[in-house]
């Protein structure tokens, strides 16, 4: 035995997929266990819209901080930590932020992390308090956030832990790995939100790796863009998905195809006007056959809902956009019938509360301590 520090009773990300991760052999990894999210099958959504489909959602909410976040964090700093970085930097819409803030505060560096000026949900606002971060509201969006960033992290030394950096795309193409190893076969189509666009091209490098035999643009692209190796070695698959990326309506750069100046939308994880990953999630559409389209808010509203309400399962405003645009898709006939689609919910409807008590369709009842009104009040809930 080595004087090793022991690895994570269960297994972070790192952990199970070294073999595919630019991870030196020797270093420690930072981390809390993330990854191995649950694949749940959806019972009642493709029914309630009267299609037939096999439709999965891969719950992120449930990594270590609640959000797909954690994927790329335990790559980021523990990189971070090997090249002898004393702190980290962020922009963050607050996932990023929650994340880096507890994978720093484990790692024993500084984070320091930048948000939009009272826009972020108050779970993940908490999250990075408490994790002990410095906090600095910007008066201003993440885009200008994101500008800030890249000069600081050049004064302070900081390494920069936005999906920038290479790490972080890595550690989320895990999550393909993961799909695929679960259904033991390659979904038809893969849904999800698009904000900064790291995710998308996450899932798809993870998909491309996984099929390497297909001529795939993006390894390649990454790699050299990056100068890391290329990892086309494991064939899980002799497919790909069909890529579906989408946004809200008032935060839609790669619908209108140019970035957006001022970005509005009440899923505030995905305000973003101006993606860092714009080309590379570009390409992935493109490459795999698949598109990108925009819901409004009250559509997006609508299917955290019933995401809640029929499937049991409770997702943040920005997740929930990826379940707006499939149930449209698949009633359009634009995903067909009998296709196998995998949905993927990034964060938790517990990162932000106050949407969810403002919103609910259920309203909360008062009444006197006496059982008649009780029963009464009861009963009209009887499904
Ligand atoms: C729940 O935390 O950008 O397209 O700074 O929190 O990879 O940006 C969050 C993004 C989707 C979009 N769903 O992913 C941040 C941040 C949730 C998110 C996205 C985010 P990308």
């Amino acid at each position: 035995m080595t004087d090793a520090p022991p690895s994570a009773p269960t297994p972070g990300l790192i952990e199970r997929y070294r073999d595919r991760l630019p991870i030196a052999g020797d270093a420690t990894p930072v981390t809390l266990s993330e990854g191995a999210t649950p694949l749940v099958r959806l019972e009642h959504l493709p029914e309630a819209i009267g299609r037939r489909a096999t439709v999965y959602a891969k719950l992120e909410g449930q990594n270590p901080t609640a959000s797909f976040k954690d994927r790329g964090m335990t790559m980021a700093i523990t990189r971070a930590r090997e090249e002898g970085a004393r702190a980290v930097i962020c922009a963050s819409t607050g996932n990023t932020s929650a994340s880096a803030a507890a994978y720093a505060a484990r790692a024993g560096l500084s984070a320091f992390v930048l948000i939009p000026d009272g826009k972020i949900a108050h779970g993940k606002l908490a999250q990075a308090m408490m994790h002990g971060a410095a906090v600095v509201q910007i008066k201003g969006n993440f885009d200008d956030g994101m500008r800030l960033v890249r000069e600081m992290a050049e004064e302070t030394g900081a390494a920069i832990v936005n999906s920038i950096n290479p790490y972080r795309i890595q550690g989320q193409k895990t999550i393909a790995f993961e799909v695929l190893e679960a259904l033991g076969r390659c979904p038809d189509y893969h849904c999800l939100p698009v904000g900064n666009a790291g995710n998308i091209t996450a899932h798809w490098l993870g998909y491309c790796e996984s099929a390497p035999s297909s001529g795939n643009y993006l390894p390649g692209a990454f790699s050299s863009r990056f100068g890391l190796e290329r990892y086309e070695t494991r064939q899980l698959s002799t497919r790909r998905p069909v890529m579906v990326g989408y946004q809200a309506s008032g935060a839609a750069p790669f619908v209108s195809g140019a970035p957006v100046a001022a970005p509005e939308t009440i899923a505030s994880a995905i305000r973003i006007g101006n993606p860092q990953s714009f080309d590379f999630a570009l390409a992935a559409a493109r490459e795999s056959g698949g598109w990108f389209d925009a819901h409004s808010d009250e559509a997006i509203l609508e299917a955290q809902s019933l995401l809640a309400e029929r499937e049991g399962i409770f997702c943040e405003p920005a997740s929930a956009v990826c379940v707006a645009g499939l149930m449209r898709d698949l009633e359009s006939g634009r995903i067909p019938e009998g296709s196998t689609v995998v949905c993927t919910l990034t964060g938790h409807g517990l990162k932000d509360p106050d949407i969810a008590v403002r919103h609910a369709r259920g309203a909360v009842a008062t009444v006197e301590p006496e059982p008649a009104a009780l029963k009464a009040l009861l009963l009209e809930h009887l499904r």
